[in-house]
């Protein structure tokens, strides 16, 4: 089994950014070996302090499946298509942040006032609308592949920022508090090659997938593994899936939510 994982409004609560109710959770996986891999809108930065917090030692995907990042130590010899940064193994599919800032200043002329992002916010913007700490602020901003949009514009234009963006072949998709743009490069594409690369270590083991997100940025990800679920937002509608799969939602939002819903769906007792 393995378990691809959204983290904020997913594993972590919308608002304070808690995971708190799924600690003992993540205790029984790990002793069962049940690799939980973050799959997030988040940076690198974040996802490092984080993984400490956590006590996490997986694979981990950053800013919308920009890049896949294998710590070393994981697989001694270095993949096919990675490149080497510090103690990881990365695959990226994403130009960089500056492609993005660029792009976003000619669309800026375009529809002035609409939107602003996350270079212009910086660290004191960033906290403002998002409530993390100023450190946890300055982490979300050491963005590599990405550059996150704060659209305070209405529907309709949002929509014609939309096409904009398809003519020059960009999508956008939806986080909990911004929007995201893509080449292309998504959280389910990101999780297959992750997928085939587990396979690859071990050609003969079955592999069952569960993805866990809130979001339209996880749809993706979610059509991509066997058992999608989604977990409950407390400020959004749930994402909609084009699939066939039986499909979990969760009754709890959050951290609860994930740790209710795995702990049934693989028959596990917190506590026990
Ligand atoms: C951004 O991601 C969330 C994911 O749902 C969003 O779009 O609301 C990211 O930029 C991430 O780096 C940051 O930590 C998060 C904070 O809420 O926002
Ligand atoms: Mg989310
Ligand atoms: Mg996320």
């Amino acid at each position: 089994v393995l378990i691809f994982t959204d983290l904020d409004g997913t594993l972590l609560d919308h608002y304070n950014y808690n995971f708190q109710p799924a600690i003992s959770l993540l205790h029984i996986l790990e002793e069962a070996r049940i690799p939980v891999i973050p799959v997030t809108s988040k940076t690198r930065a974040e996802l490092l302090s984080l993984r400490k917090e956590l006590n996490n030692k997986d694979p981990f995907v950053v800013e919308n499946g920009a890049a896949i990042f294998i710590p070393k130590s994981f697989f001694k010899s270095q993949p096919q298509g990675t490149d080497e940064c510090e103690e990881f193994w990365v695959r990226s599919f994403a130009p960089r942040r500056s492609y993005w800032v660029e792009l976003l200043e000619q669309m800026s002329e375009r529809f002035p006032n609409q939107f602003t992002y996350f270079s212009k916010l910086g660290t004191e913007g960033i906290q403002e609308f998002t409530g993390l700490s100023a450190e946890d602020a300055q982490q979300a901003n050491q963005r590599e592949y990405s550059e996150p949009v704060l659209w305070f514009g209405d529907d309709i234009t949002k929509e014609k920022f939309r096409d904009a963006l398809l003519e020059e072949g960009i999508w956008i998709v939806e986080g909990g508090r911004f929007l995201h743009l893509s080449n292309g490069c998504d959280k389910g594409k990101a999780v297959a090659w992750l997928k085939a690369f587990y396979q690859a270590r071990d050609p003969d083991m079955p592999i069952h997938t569960i993805a866990l997100g809130d979001s339209h940025n996880d749809v993706s990800m979610l059509e991509a593994c066997d058992q999608p679920i989604i977990i409950r937002s407390p400020t959004k509608h749930p994402p909609q899936l084009r699939t066939s799969q039986s499909i979990i939602q969760s009754h709890l939002s959050g951290p609860e939510g994930w740790a209710d819903t795995i702990s049934r769906y693989l028959g596990f007792r917190i506590g026990n």
